[in-house]
């Protein structure tokens, strides 16, 4: 039997170290209290260290007190570490709870450009009758942009664009016309085609922004009709503004086509009575129109005894404003949040 004095003492340090185990308030004061009575170092540690001091009788029951002290300590921390963690989660639990009844916070969220939703709402409708659709540079040359067009530099209707000069042969495309003059040279007909895209033009007011978006098109083949021109774009404008308007084609001049016109549709609006949209006439001018001029086709190389064409051009600002009642222009260009989110 160990002596009274040994025995007293692994029991007086037992008590101890239980005192501080359930006097720790926190896994790391716990922690503590475990390394400085079972650790490497720790107090019971030592005393099982000291056993080779005692007599040989004496070292068993010493041994077997001080390993039932470490069972009972371990026991202990165990026990006081489950405590220690419930208390914590408890008090995470009350003092972390979440409201799920509260509102989310709001994403911000973008939306497509009213005109770019108007370029692909017109690439479908042309698409779906047949129509490639073709890009082209914003930089041309002015064989692109003009020559190849019948305006040539001393023609009169230069005027009609004021052009963006890049230099003494290059200019940002008044018109996306370059863009049917490079398929035309690159592709063989029949061929029907629309061009969408930005143009540029020095002009800026109320109603004339720099820069703005057109649609051309164009229909080469062998017997190609001004007749076939009437039932294609009454068609489309039926399409694009969802209800069966008239159309009405008054003759005008450009170089480019001959002959030439401009096409109104019945005001949307008042359907003919007079408006203040369509100034009391009854219609509203949206595109111009004509055949091909044979000069245009010399200039890219077709047989313009063998082949006829038509072509149009329209800008998409314009009919954007009608389709969904926008009343100014600018609004399209300076990024008003207020605005552009009614486009969602
Ligand atoms: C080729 C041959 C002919 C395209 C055409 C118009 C008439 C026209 C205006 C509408 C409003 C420009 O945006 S706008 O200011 N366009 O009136 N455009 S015929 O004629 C072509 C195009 C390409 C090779």
């Amino acid at each position: 039997m160990a002596s009274a004095s040994h025995t007293e003492m692994i029991a007086s340090v037992t008590d101890q170290a239980v005192a501080e185990v359930d006097a720790a308030q926190n896994e790391a004061q716990l922690d503590l209290v475990r390394v400085r009575y079972l650790g490497r170092k720790g107090l019971l540690t030592a005393k099982l260290k000291s056993i080779g001091d005692l007599p040989e009788a004496k070292r068993r029951e010493f041994g077997a007190a001080v390993n039932a002290a470490k069972s009972l300590l371990t026991a202990r921390i165990e026990s006081q570490l489950l405590t220690l963690q419930r208390v914590s989660r408890a008090s995470a639990l009350a003092s972390e709870s979440v409201d799920v009844t509260l509102p989310g916070r709001r994403n911000d969220r973008g939306g497509v450009h009213p005109v770019t939703r108007t370029v692909r709402r017109i690439n479908e409708i042309f698409h779906s009758i047949g129509f490639d659709v073709a890009e082209g540079p914003e930089v041309e040359d002015d064989f692109h942009n003009f020559g190849a067009l019948n305006i040539p530099l001393d023609h009169p209707a230069r005027a009609m664009h004021d052009t963006f000069y890049v230099d003494d042969d290059h200019v940002l495309r008044t018109h996306t016309s370059p863009v049917q003059i490079r398929y035309m040279k690159s592709h063989k007909p029949p061929f029907q085609l629309i061009a969408p895209g930005r143009v540029y033009r020095c002009d800026s007011d109320v109603t004339h922004t720099p820069m703005f978006h057109q649609v051309e098109g164009l229909v080469v083949g062998t017997d190609v009709s001004f007749a076939d021109l009437k039932g294609v774009l009454t068609y489309v404008a039926q399409e694009f503004f969802e209800t069966d308007l008239p159309l009405r084609f008054r003759p005008s001049y450009f170089p480019f086509t001959e002959p030439s016109a401009e096409v109104d549709i019945g005001c949307i609006f008042c359907e003919g009575e007079g408006c203040r949209i369509c100034q009391r006439t009854g219609w509203i001018e949206i595109l111009g129109c004509g055949m091909v001029h044979p000069e245009v086709f010399r200039h890219v190389g077709i047989d313009n005894e063998a082949y006829t064409g038509y072509a149009f051009g329209m800008g998409i600002e314009r009919v954007t404003m009608l389709r969904y009642g926008v009343d100014d222009l600018r609004l399209f260009f300076n990024n008003e949040l207020t605005f552009l989110s009614q486009f969602r």
